[in-house]
């Protein structure tokens, strides 16, 4: 039997996992749960998770229910054994683990504070301005990283370059990635993620979905 994702393409932890499984040749089965009709809390889908979140990921015999375990385990079942991604070299694993992490706990949070609080509570342009001198602190973060190593956790791309792209094409709806202020994050996006042969078809659909209602939401102008 295929593995499921249960996926709202809108949010940016599926699109990681789907870049990720654009990248393996992964055949999975795709189960919409539509987030703007609330389909996330209905009873069938608590049931499977009760975070009521997505993405979540079954395979025969785990239900994960976090984008960054599914990367890992994707790779860990489903990728070749020399699979850079998920480095096996413990030192440049835990690299990854970290940076996966400040994905998860931090920078990942900052923009879904953002964007659910514009889509929830129909910020106007002044309270969204607030949001993004949280966001611009973590572009300098960022850039930070881009400064010690060529990609997120390394001389090469991982998943953790996989995790906090499509959380930076997010945001830049909010603020703009400018070569400008942020270098090294903007040849990043624009020089090495965006060409990868499969980014266009895991993260643009999804992306430009979520851009439209968020430009409902709101009366600042989101950076298309
Ligand atoms: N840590 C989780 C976060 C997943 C998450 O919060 N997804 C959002 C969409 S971007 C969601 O499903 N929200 C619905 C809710 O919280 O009820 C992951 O990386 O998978």
């Amino acid at each position: 039997m295929k593995p499921v994702l249960y996926l709202d393409k809108r949010s940016p932890p599926v699109r990681s996992v789907l870049l990720l499984i654009e990248a393996l040749g992964i055949d999975v089965e795709e189960k919409f749960i539509d987030l703007s009709r609330g389909e996330h809390l209905s009873e069938n889908y608590l049931e499977i998770t009760p975070l009521h979140t997505v993405p979540t990921f079954r395979d025969s015999n785990v239900t994960l229910t976090d984008s960054h375990a599914i990367l890992v385990y994707l790779c860990e079942n489903y990728g070749k054994v020399d699979n850079t991604l998920w480095p096996s070299h413990p030192i440049e694993r835990i690299n990854v683990l970290n940076k996966l992490f400040y994905s998860g706990t931090l920078l990942f949070r900052r923009d879904s504070d953002a964007i659910g609080q514009i889509i929830v509570n129909k910020l106007k342009k002044q309270q969204v301005a607030e949001h993004a001198i949280k966001l611009e602190e973590q572009y300098n973060i960022l850039e930070e990283f881009l400064t010690s190593n060529k990609f997120i956790a390394g001389d090469h791309i991982t998943i953790a370059d996989l995790s906090i792209v499509t959380i930076v094409s997010t945001i830049d709806m909010i603020v703009p990635v400018t070569a400008e202020k942020w270098p090294k994050l903007h040849n990043w996006w624009y020089n090495h993620m965006q060409k990868l042969p499969y980014y266009d078809q895991a993260n643009c659909n999804g992306l430009a979905a979520l851009k439209d209602w968020v430009q409902r939401s709101t009366d600042f102008e989101v950076n298309m």
